[in-house]
């Protein structure tokens, strides 16, 4: 259980971090499995594209910077997939939300490689998933130390309460920010041991720096939902989660084949709902 001031300071500042959710053993694990998931299924490429690129990097930098990152680790990995539907977690995300009912949005992997781990511009995560509302909770399971040095998250205070902004989008970049007007500078810091957990809402403004220390900066963000808060677009668009508290709500014209499959309104049916 949160305390009411944890709830208060999610509510006043967009993000959360929680400490030692998970124990040195079971980050040894998870670290493992990841190991194995880098190793033989993950992408190892340049990062997030797009112009802002050069505002947060030499060109030197740029040239070298690595993300490695793949989704959906809990299919991967019964431990992840333990890590993930963890009823501590789901219950904390819950009395945020103030529902009776969380839902598994999806995993991804973001690790900044050795001196070279790309920064992230400043961004809210929405457009990458856009959602009806404001019911969604990003949670960061630190599966190590991250710092000043190793490319720690970064958050603009109290955005979420700005509500959903406009992005520089394009058909071969992420979306973003503009630099001018959202420098990494003017966030706070939230450095995080491994087994930390780092909550921050869906509309949270955020972003990082390179990853300039000698050692790995890896974790792992796990969207959580109210499943009344119906998807719009983007990542894992139409696929039912795992539901992690609760029961799923029945929603008016959404209906669910012999198969598994939504069928019907989605849209109409965040009409109704919103
Ligand atoms: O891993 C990072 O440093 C940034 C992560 C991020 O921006 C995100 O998960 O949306």
């Amino acid at each position: 259980m949160l305390t009411q001031a944890q709830v208060d300071f999610f509510n006043e500042h967009g993000f959360l971090r929680l400490e030692n959710v998970f124990s040195a053993q079971e980050i040894s694990k998870l670290s493992d499995d990841l190991q194995y998931m880098m190793d033989t299924f993950a992408h190892w490429e340049g990062g997030w594209r797009g112009s802002w690129r050069k505002d947060y990097m030499e060109a030197e930098e740029d040239a070298k910077a690595v993300l490695v990152h793949i989704h959906e680790l809990h299919h991967y990995s019964a431990a992840w997939m333990q890590a993930v539907t963890r009823p501590a977690l789901a219950d904390a995300i819950g009395q945020i939300l103030d529902t009776d009912a969380v839902e598994v949005h999806h995993s991804t992997l973001h690790a900044k490689a050795p001196s070279a781990g790309t920064p992230f511009p400043m961004h809210q995560d929405d457009p990458f998933y856009p959602h009806t509302d404001g019911r969604y909770i990003d949670a960061l399971v630190h599966v190590d130390n991250a710092d000043e040095e190793s490319g720690c998250l970064k958050f603009l205070d109290g955005s979420h309460k700005l509500g959903k902004l406009q992005h520089i989008m394009g058909p071969d970049i992420e979306p973003f920010l503009p630099v001018e007007q959202y420098p990494l500078e003017d966030s706070v810091s939230v450095p995080a041991k491994a087994g930390d957990v780092v909550l921050f809402h869906l509309w949270t403004v955020h972003g990082s720096a390179l990853n300039r220390a000698k050692r790995w900066r890896r974790l792992v963000r796990v969207g959580y939902r109210d499943p009344r808060n119906i998807q719009l677009g983007g990542a894992a668009l139409g696929r039912p989660g795992l539901m992690v508290k609760g029961v799923r709500p029945k929603l008016e014209g959404v209906t669910v084949d012999v198969y598994g499959n939504w069928q019907g309104n989605l849209a109409a049916a965040a009409v109704r709902e919103g």
